[in-house]
């Protein structure tokens, strides 16, 4: 895929002229199960094209925005479901995002029908949701994004047979920010699980369960620099123009990260991140409350 424009994440400048940007793989949802779970095996990340409704989809990003309308985040006289940003600072209004992810109307579309079915099928059992979800919002001119990191990372309490949904609200552009994927790279996040596994095993139980201990990065991220962790790795990140109704699912040792918005329109990034599992498997006690700003993880 051919990027006419920067990407920057943290600072740090990914440039398609170094060869260190590729795109990722489009899946059909409907394709064979056993296919499906090859390639998420092989690749450690499914981005499955059109597998939610994406008039419920664009209903719920609608919700949100119009929810947010009294904090000025959105341009004067725009579309709630357009989500255009206003360039202002954004006021305290009557409700945040730490709300709407305790609102009745987002935990049904994070159980929506397509994706228990999907993962009844594809872990081949009863599945469980995490209650911990989040939903991230990426402003145009914000410079602070995701750095490099594997989800295990912050979910060591339970197993690893795991799966996290990336799902955008709305269409999402490389240009608006989404979530890129370090080619993979699965392989290379269960070498570091198993080296950190090794230095944390001294530790009490908590603290070698944590993101942010003795050997961890303060955030938890292997890295800001992902040009550097490209070239060390001799890979690719992979971009994608994702669409409304799309869902990308990573393994737990996969790496990603986010790039700033830079639409030209002004247009935000809305997003959830969930996480599904077989609900016969150990869950990280730690998840099983919804997402709050304090809650250490
Ligand atoms: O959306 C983002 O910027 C980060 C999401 C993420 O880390 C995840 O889906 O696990």
């Amino acid at each position: 895929m051919h990027i006419a424009f920067p990407l920057r994440s943290n600072g740090y400048l990914l440039s398609d002229a170094a060869n260190r940007l590729g795109a990722l793989e489009p899946s059909d949802p409907a394709e064979e199960m056993n296919a499906l779970r090859e390639r998420f095996r092989a690749q450690g990340v499914l981005w499955l094209k059109g597998l939610l409704d994406r008039k419920s989809v664009l209903a719920f990003r609608r919700r949100y925005f119009e929810a947010m309308q009294d904090t000025g985040l959105l341009a004067a006289g725009s579309d709630p479901v357009d989500g255009i940003f206003s360039g202002a600072a954004e006021q305290r209004g009557k409700t945040n995002t730490y709300e709407v992810v305790r609102w009745a109307a987002y935990e049904a579309f994070c159980l929506s029908e397509p994706i228990w079915r999907f993962y009844e099928a594809f872990l081949d059992g009863a599945v469980y949701l995490h209650k911990r979800k989040i939903i991230r919002l990426g402003k145009p001119g914000q410079t602070r994004c995701t750095g490099a990191h594997y989800d295990l990372t912050y979910l060591r309490g339970g197993t690893d047979h795991l799966c996290t949904s990336w799902i955008p609200i709305g269409d999402c552009t490389v240009a608006m920010g989404g979530l890129i994927y370090l080619e993979g790279s699965d392989a290379f996040g269960r070498v570091k699980e198993a080296e950190f596994s090794q230095l944390n095993a001294h530790l009490p139980p908590e603290a070698r369960m944590s993101a942010y201990n003795e050997n961890m990065s303060r955030s938890g991220w292997l890295t800001e620099d992902l040009p550097a962790l490209a070239d060390r790795l001799d890979t690719r990140w992979l971009t994608a123009n994702y669409e409304a109704g799309d869902m990308v699912v990573h393994s737990p040792y996969m790496i990603h990260a986010s790039t700033e918005n830079v639409s030209p329109d002004q247009r935000m990034r809305l997003s959830t991140d969930i996480r599904y599992q077989l609900v016969s498997e150990r869950i990280d006690p730690r998840w099983a409350k919804d997402w709050t700003p304090d809650d250490g993880l």
